[in-house]
C-alpha cells in the first residue's frame, strides 16, 4: 500500500515537472515574442520625388531625421528585417541604378556606421519600383541609398526638421561595417520606402515572408515536430502504473492460493 502511494507521488512529481517544463517553454516563447517589436510588418519612409532627376550618380544619401508630421525613415524599436524597398523612378532613365543602404547613428552629428545594403537594382519600370531584399536592422537604424550609372529623382522638398544628408563627390560607396560622415543637404525627404518585418527568432529572416518557423532560429522552413515533454512524462507514469498493477495482482493471487 505504501509503495503504491510512493509511485503515485512520483507520477505526480513527473506530471508536475512536465507541466513546469511546458509552462517554462510557454513563458520562454512569450518572452521571445515580446522582445520583438513591431509584431507585424510596417512601412517606413515614402516614395516620391520633385519631378526631376536632379541627383547625380556616385553619391550616397541618408535620411538623418524627419519633422513631426513627416513619415519616419527610422526602423521602429525592436528592429527586424527589411524585406523590400521602393523608389519612384519619376523622370529618371530606365538604366538608372541604385541600392538601399542602412546606417546607424554613432552619436556624433552626421556620423554613421554602415550596417546594411541591398544589391544594386535597375529602375526598369515606370513609376514605383519595388525590390525584394533581406537586410537585418535594429531599432533606430535609418534608410539611405547609393546612386550609380545615371541621375535619379532622389528627393522631394520637406519642411523644417526634415534632414537629408549626403556624401561628397567621388566619396566611395561605404561598405558594411565602415564608419562614414555625411554633409547636411537641407530640408528634403528621400524618395525611398522600405518594409520592415518582425524577426522573433533573430535569425535574420523576416517572419512574414522569409521565415516559416519564427520560433526557431535553426530553420527557415516548416517548424520541426518534437515530442512534448509533458506527454513523455505521462507515458512514463503509465508504464509504472502498469508494472505496479501487475505486481499487485500477483500478490493478490498468492494470498488466495494460501487460503
Ligand atoms: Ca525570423
Amino acid at each position: 500500500m505504501r509503495r503504491r502511494k510512493a509511485l503515485c507521488w512520483r507520477c505526480r512529481d513527473h506530471r508536475a515537472r512536465g507541466a513546469a517544463i511546458a509552462i517554462t517553454t510557454a513563458i520562454g516563447c512569450g518572452a521571445l515574442a515580446f522582445t520583438t517589436s513591431p509584431s507585424a510588418a510596417v512601412t517606413i519612409g515614402a516614395t516620391g520625388g520633385n519631378g526631376s532627376a536632379e541627383c547625380p550618380p556616385d553619391y550616397t544619401w541618408a535620411q538623418d531625421s524627419t519633422a513631426v508630421g513627416s513619415p519616419t525613415y527610422a526602423v521602429p524599436a525592436g528592429g527586424g528585417v527589411i524585406t523590400s524597398w521602393s523608389h519612384d523612378r519619376g523622370p529618371a532613365l530606365a538604366t538608372a541604378r541604385l541600392r538601399l543602404k542602412v546606417f546607424r547613428k554613432t552619436g556624433a552629428p552626421n556620423n554613421y556606421l554602415t550596417v546594411g545594403e541591398s544589391d544594386f537594382e535597375t529602375l526598369a519600370a515606370m513609376g514605383v519600383n519595388t525590390f525584394a531584399t533581406r537586410v537585418p536592422v535594429e531599432g533606430g537604424d535609418i534608410l539611405g541609398f547609393r546612386i550609380t550609372t545615371d541621375p535619379v529623382s532622389c528627393r522631394r522638398s520637406g519642411s523644417t526638421g526634415d534632414k537629408a544628408v549626403a556624401s561628397g563627390a567621388l566619396q566611395p560607396d561605404p561598405p558594411i561595417g565602415s564608419p562614414v560622415a555625411f554633409g547636411e543637404v537641407g530640408a528634403y525627404l528621400l524618395n525611398l520606402a522600405a518594409t520592415v518585418e518582425p524577426d522573433a527568432d533573430h535569425d535574420g529572416f523576416g517572419d512574414e515572408t522569409q521565415d516559416q518557423c519564427p520560433t526557431n532560429a535553426g530553420t527557415q522552413g516548416a517548424c520541426p515536430v518534437s515530442p512534448i515533454a509533458s506527454d513523455t512524462n505521462e507515458k512514463k507514469c503509465k508504464k509504472k502504473k502498469k508494472r505496479h498493477s501487475a505486481e499487485t495482482a500477483k500478490k493478490k493471487c498468492k494470498k488466495k492460493k494460501r487460503k
